[in-house]
This record gives structure tokens, C-alpha cells and sequence, in this order.
């Protein structure tokens, strides 16, 4: 994929400053007696998936405009992961969306292991139509008032546990994008029922040791009203579910303004967090990449992860969910992995005991700073060491950039159009 002697070379020219920077910020680290090798330790462990539709150039309902060299195939894309992991060593795992990436399991498992990379929970489709398919979604798909177009999502849901199974993935996302436009056009109760009792079938097909994601979205593509439309439902379907199912929250999800960390923190409480779709947004589903609008929140919601993480039970899955349009995806996954790295890194700096203190005395202005003294931590020298130490790049968009990869895989990639598309 990238040449090790690329890696290196890099890695060379760039090690003695960051030894430097590294031996710096261990010194003002430990006057706060925190020790540095033990944060690093923690960034080694981090790891995010990325998406298999995020490495190709996304595009928005109006256009798309694909860049040279995009992967064609499913096999192309676990090529990109492959360099997001090996360049980044933090997405040591894929997230499947079927139909799109749908081929032979044990050529996938195969592909994805010669990169040295899993499988993180699938993703089902019952928000578009399929060619050839039977019933149409135009009106829904689990909560269809028709029982066969129920029948049918059910039924791809089961597949994509069958294939996950092949491929040893352990989760299943739903996400559906069913809802109505208009006030009136659905009974909103029958609605939620209907999906409710699909959802139960699905759960029924459940492997023991898998579980089931409810992902909830405030609007989109349904504009007046959505079926999992906030995190309250998805907590009512868990828990109507039972024990295997956990809630998802994609970042992008929410009306602006909503505390994203406090549906983190109560999730918890209820024992129904179970991953994360990582993004970041100014209005909307925007789906940019981490980090990128709003850095504080993203600490914040890994504040609340990290103050939490010897929770029983809690087993986080961690993923992006991104659309890159304007930016190589490449790129944008590379830094968003470690963005999302970057605030868990931040929030272990915390000093927890200090916090408590001030939250127990009700010093706001010091509880407040005592959070902003973590996000203000420049931890840049932890990643890199940690990324180095992992066989990974000390600067992993300057290392690709070297690499020509994207210009040697446009050689043998097929050229595509945007002319007249645009979608996810
Ligand atoms: C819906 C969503 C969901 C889909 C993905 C493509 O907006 O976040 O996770 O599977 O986008
Ligand atoms: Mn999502
Ligand atoms: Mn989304």
C-alpha cells in the first residue's frame, strides 16, 4: 500500500522535534502530576472505525463532483482503509453498509485481513430503493402501513446479520429514514407500533453475543416528522427491545444547539449507550468531518465517555459517519480519526478529583476551568509518539501526500462523472 521506506523516511525527518516536544509536555504534564506514558498508553488503545461509504467523494442531493482515483469497488475502499489504519493506527475496523458493499464474505474477510483489519457493527438500507427490488420504500420500510414492504426490510436486516456473522462483525445499525412531509399523512402511533414489531422480528434473528443500534435522527429525508426522530424514542425501543439493543448517536443528528454530552451522560445512566457516529455539523446532517466546527463539544461528549469508563457494561462502539465533498476522503477520515483521538486524549486530562470538588462546592468558575485546562492541552506530541511507536506516520497527511497514493490508484481505478448525481 504506502511503502514502509516512505513511512520512515518521514518519520526521520520529523523525530528528533517531536522527541523534543514530547520530553517538553511530559515535564508540564507531570508538574500537574499527570503521568504522560500513560496518556500516550491510552492513545494506543484508541481506535474509531471508519466508514466504507466515507471513502468515497460524497456528494449532496444537488451534486456530486468526484475526485481521480475514487475506490470502485468495496475491495478499492478496504484498500483506503487500509491506509487510513496503516498511516493513522487508530481504525483497526471497517462499518459495512449493505447493499452497497455486498460480496462474498470470505473475499472480504480476506481483503480486509491483508490490511489487518475487522469489521465494525453493519449498516442496513431500507432508506432507498434497490434495483429490481419488490416493494418500494417511498413510504417507508419497517414502519410500512403495508405488511410485505415490512416483510421485505425485516428481511434485509436478517440478511445483513447473516453476512455480518461471516464476516465477525457484532452489531447491526437501523437506521430508517422513514417519517411523513406532511401533518396528517401518517398516524404517528400506528406508525411507531408498526415499527416497534419489526424491529422485535429483528431482534429475534439477533446472535447472542451481537447487538442491535438504534440510530435516531431529528429530520431527513422525512420533513415533518420521523419515526426515530431523538434520542428519547431509540431509549424506548431499547428498552422495549431488550438487553442486546443500545442506542446510537450520530453527532449530526440534532437540532442545533441540543447538549449532545448530557444525551450521552443520560444514556449511560440507562445503561442503553452503545456507539457513536462521529461527525461534525453547522445546521444539519452536515457530515463534516470531525473536529472541525465545533472541537469544545466534541471534548465534551469524551468528558462525559471518559468520566464513565469503568461503567459496567459499557462497551462503546466507536465510528465515523462522514461525507466528504470538497477534501480527498482519505484526508478527511485520516484527521478525523485523530481529532476524535485528540478530545479522548483531552478529556483523560481532566483532573477529575479537582472537578468534583468544585462541582460538590459549587464553584462554577473553577469547575468551568478546570475543563478548558484539559481542552487547552496542546496533546499533539502524544498522538504523534503514540502513532510512531504503533508503526504508524509522526504526520499522517504529509506521509500520503508523499506517497503519490491517490494518483497510483487513479492509474488502475475507473474515472467517474458527477455529471447529474449526487447522494449520501
Ligand atoms: C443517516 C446516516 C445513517 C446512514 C448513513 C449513511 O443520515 O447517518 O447512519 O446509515 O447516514
Ligand atoms: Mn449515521
Ligand atoms: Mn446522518
Amino acid at each position: 500500500m504506502i511503502d514502509r521506506s516512505i513511512i520512515s523516511a518521514q518519520n526521520d525527518a520529523l523525530h528528533d522535534d517531536l522527541a523534543r516536544d514530547y520530553t517538553a509536555l511530559g515535564d508540564k504534564l507531570s508538574r500537574r502530576g499527570v503521568d504522560i506514558d500513560a496518556i500516550k498508553d491510552r492513545a494506543r488503545r484508541f481506535s474509531v472505525a471508519v466508514p466504507s461509504w466515507g471513502t468515497g467523494t460524497g456528494g449532496t442531493r444537488f451534486a456530486r463532483f468526484p475526485g481521480n482515483g475514487e475506490p470502485a469497488t468495496i475491495f478499492d475502499k478496504l484498500d483506503d482503509c487500509g491506509v487510513i489504519h496503516g498511516l493513522t493506527r487508530a481504525t483497526p475496523r471497517v462499518s459495512l453498509h449493505i447493499p452497497w458493499d455486498k460480496a462474498d464474505p470470505s473475499d472480504l474477510r480476506a481483503k480486509a485481513e491483508e490490511h489487518g483489519l475487522g469489521f465494525d457493527a453493519m449498516n442496513s438500507n431500507t432508506f432507498q430503493d434497490q434495483p429490481g427490488q419488490v416493494h418500494s420504500y417511498k413510504f417507508g420500510s419497517l414502519s410500512h402501513t403495508a405488511p410485505a414492504t415490512r416483510a421485505q426490510a425485516i428481511e434485509h436486516n436478517l440478511e445483513c446479520l447473516e453476512i455480518g456473522q461471516k464476516i465477525g462483525s457484532k452489531a447491526l445499525t437501523v437506521w430508517i429514514g422513514d417519517g411523513a412531509n406532511f401533518p396528517g399523512q401518517s398516524h404517528m402511533g400506528r406508525q411507531y407500533e408498526r415499527y416497534l414489531s419489526s424491529m422485535k422480528e429483528i431482534y429475534a434473528g439477533l446472535p447472542d453475543d451481537w447487538r442491535l443500534f438504534s440510530e435516531h435522527k431529528i429530520y431527513e429525508p422525512a420533513f415533518y416528522s420521523t419515526v426515530v426522530q431523538d434520542w428519547g424514542t431509540s431509549l424506548m425501543t431499547a428498552q422495549e427491545l431488550g438487553p442486546k439493543a443500545m442506542c446510537l448517536v450520530d453527532l449530526g443528528h440534532h437540532a442545533p444547539n441540543v447538549n449532545i454530552e448530557m444525551i450521552v451522560s443520560r444514556l449511560i445512566h440507562a445503561g442503553k449507550l452503545g456507539g457513536f457516529h462521529f461527525n461534525d455539523s453547522k445546521y444539519g446532517d452536515d457530515d463534516l468531518d470531525s473536529g472541525t466546527i465545533e472541537p469544545y463539544r466534541l471534548f465534551l461528549i469524551w468528558n462525559e465517555l471518559v468520566d464513565a469508563e469503568d461503567t459496567p457494561g459499557l462497551d462503546l462502539a466507536h465510528m465515523i459517519d462522514q461525507s466528504h465533498n470538497v477534501t480527498d476522503p482519505i484526508e478527511s477520515l485520516m484527521v478525523s480519526a485523530m481529532e476524535i483521538q485528540r478530545a479522548s486524549v483531552q478529556a483523560a486530562l481532566v483532573d477529575r478529583a479537582a472537578l468534583a470538588g468544585y462541582q460538590d462546592e459549587n464553584d462554577a468558575l473553577m469547575a468551568s476551568a478546570t475543563l478548558r485546562a484539559a481542552f487547552r492541552t496542546d496533546v499533539e506530541p502524544i498522538l504523534a509518539m503514540a502513532r510512531l511507536e504503533a508503526g504508524g506516520a509522526v504526520d499522517p497527511v504529509a506521509t500520503y501526500r508523499a506517497s503519490g497514493y491517490r494518483a497510483k490508484v487513479a492509474e488502475s481505478r475507473p474515472k467517474v462523472s458527477g455529471a447529474g448525481g449526487g447522494i449520501v
